[in-house]
């Protein structure tokens, strides 16, 4: 199907954007460029251009209405860390956590990489917005790419086009540079590939300016430049300088069975479940319970003028794991992903669907793997091969959740009564305890820690200290972070109440204790009673926990002992844990909040 409009008349009249439109264009080099209007006829369009190209599979349609596939080169899967920089004009403000470049070389050695590198393709002006269109919390961005795949998926994942264009021609609002490619110019002679990148990745921030530059890379965050780059790393810097957070956090309110409704936000590491938490289903005894979904990866969170935490989710889609997601799992993303889903680095079936491990008991006795090999059960048991990349990902519009919030694209953005941080521990940090105040609770956040997964290159296991689960993601100084997080209070009229849970302690046979997703709702239900002043605690030197009894146990035979064993602060564990957190403080201590400093003078007297 053809656009019945000519793709490269400028679609804006803002004076800024055509001049710098038209200078990236001289530096790039494209054959053509196509102003995105965000309509469902060009994502067609882009799709059935992408198909016939080879770069995207249309799913069988009575399986998977609206669906595609894509398979990624197989050294683009994820985020890149080490070649993620904040080009700060000082090194120190980007601080020891940060790779940082002095950011006119840097600047230099892009404008060489980009010279020229959308030869033989088409530059896409990409306009789009992180968060509802006009809603005060609010930001937009320009993203410039020759990857029509980043086009289709950002369609999804934020809103763009034409409203986002009529935003931007009223004029008052700064809008963020984007650049991206893909990084392989179809020189004369030189044929495409279904998954074009470049070895030499680059994703760079420049802090001050507001840019963003990526090279080398079409997957994920690397590429989605509205995602981790400018709705983490450049919005956090946003959000310093203008008295908000921008946080890499799921939110979900829960109903009562009378009806009252309580919102939370949530801190997890990548790959760490955020999702399913997000789109938690209440378990077997509590009837009448309702958990509603806002956002699955990140959080915008303000003080309104009353003083009230109020959060937007600044995406429109989910960009979610594949593996491990299930009707058992998680429903909700299930239904979410069954149709209008781009599905990338999944096995595909021989009858035109996606399969990835986890999503059925039994495997597919024959399916493509996610590198284009064949892949049955047999080989996976002898090779170890897996269908399904562990990173592998499916993009889905939020509007399908069947737990959508009504209030999701509220632009006054949804009330926060609780900040709740998480990661993937094994050992030492109990299910779920309640920090004695701010103050404590950052103290928290600021040593969390998780065992690595998929989502970004290394080593998957190791445990490494991942600050309110930020550490790849803030773009500036992780101490001036600390401080930020510590001000913040200032403005609030009601303090929202921070807890730590983890859901993946083992016992000794190496086996999870707590069974998770939808008995979830236990640990969430006391942190709901604490925050409406319901619950009481037992106080332990690391904060408040539930008692045994504070637990609703109804529907699940769960022994007490069992219980103790999740929640039991081991002190000599502890201390250990505390020496862990030095690893990182140390780092940073020339920047830490001195809150830090006594919180961690505290924490060591108490135990
Ligand atoms: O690839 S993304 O950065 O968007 C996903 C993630 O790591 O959370
Ligand atoms: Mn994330």
């Amino acid at each position: 199907m053809a656009l019945d409009r000519d793709p490269s008349a400028p679609l804006s009249k803002n004076v800024h954007l055509l001049r710098w439109v038209e200078k990236m264009a001289r530096l790039t080099k494209p054959d053509a460029i196509h102003w995105v209007d965000g309509s469902q006829q060009e994502y067609d369009a882009l799709c059935d251009q992408m198909v016939a190209s080879g770069s995207l599979i249309r799913l069988n349609q009575d399986l998977w209405p609206g669906c595609y596939y894509a398979r990624s080169a197989p050294d683009d899967v994820a985020r890149v860390e080490d070649r993620t920089f904040i080009c700060s004009y000082s090194r120190d403000a980007a601080g020891p956590t940060n790779n940082w470049e002095e950011p006119f070389a840097m600047k230099r050695r892009l404008k060489t990489l980009f010279d020229g590198s959308m030869r033989g393709r088409t530059m896409y002006v990409l306009p789009f917005s992180m968060g509802p269109i006009g809603s005060p919390m609010s930001r937009i961005g320009v993203q410039l790419t020759d990857s029509p795949y980043v086009v289709v998926n950002t369609r999804i994942m934020a809103r763009i086009g034409l409203p986002v264009i009529a935003e931007i021609d009223k004029g008052d609002k700064r809008v963020v540079p984007c650049m991206h490619t893909v990084g392989m110019p179809l020189t004369p002679g030189r044929k495409d590939v279904p998954w074009p990148c470049n070895p030499e990745k680059y994703i760079v921030h420049f802090p001050e300016t507001r840019e963003i530059w990526s090279y080398g890379s079409g997957y994920g965050g690397n590429a989605l430049l509205g995602k981790k780059c400018f709705a983490l790393r450049i919005a956090s810097n946003m959000a310093r300088d203008e008295g908000w957070m921008a946080e890499h956090m799921l939110i979900l309110g829960i109903e009562d069975p009378r009806g009252e409704k309580t919102y939370v936000a949530a801190a997890f590491p990548s790959a760490c479940g955020k999702t399913n938490f997000a789109m938690l289903v209440p378990p077997k005894g509590f009837e009448g319970w309702k958990v509603w979904t806002v956002g699955d990866d990140i959080a915008w969170l303000k003080p309104d003028s009353s003083g009230r935490l109020r959060a937007i989710n600044p995406e429109a889609g989910f960009f979610g794991v594949a593996p491990g997601t299930s009707k058992k799992t998680n429903p909700n993303a299930m239904a979410s992903l069954a149709r209008n889903t781009i599905f990338t680095n999944v096995a595909l079936t021989p009858e035109g669907g996606v399969w990835w491990e986890g999503m059925t008991d039994e495997p597919p006795a024959e399916c493509t793997d996610w590198r284009g090999n064949p892949w049955t059960p047999e080989i996976a048991r002898e090779t170890g091969a897996k269908a399904a990349h562990p990173n592998s990902r499916f993009t889905a519009p939020a509007s399908q959740c069947p737990t959508i919030d009504p209030a999701w694209e509220d632009p006054a953005g949804v009330p926060i009564s609780a900040i709740i941080f998480g990661g993937r521990r094994a050992t030492t940090i109990p299910l779920v305890y309640q920090a004695f105040n701010w103050s404590a609770g950052v103290y928290v956040g600021a040593t969390m820690s998780s065992e690595k997964t998929a989502a970004a290159v290394g080593e998957v296991g190791k445990v490494r200290r991942d600050p309110m689960a930020m550490l790849p993601f803030c773009g500036y100084h992780m101490g001036e972070y600390f401080r930020h997080w510590i001000r913040m209070q200032r403005d609030f009229s009601e303090t929202p109440r921070i807890f730590h849970v983890n859901w993946f302690r083992k016992d000794e046979q190496g086996g999870f204790i707590w069974p998770g997703f939808g008995e979830n709702m236990r640990v969430l239900r006391w942190i709901i009673d604490r925050v409406r002043g319901r619950a009481v605690g037992k106080e332990t030197p690391i904060g408040w926990v539930p008692h045994y009894e504070d637990i609703d146990w109804n529907g699940l035979d769960f022994p007490r002992e069992k219980f103790d064993q999740l929640q039991y602060v081991d002190r000599t564990a502890w201390k250990t844990e505390l020496l862990g957190h030095e690893e990182l403080l140390i780092e940073l201590h020339d920047r830490l909040p001195p809150e830090t400093v006594y919180e961690r003078e505290l924490q060591i007297c108490r135990l």
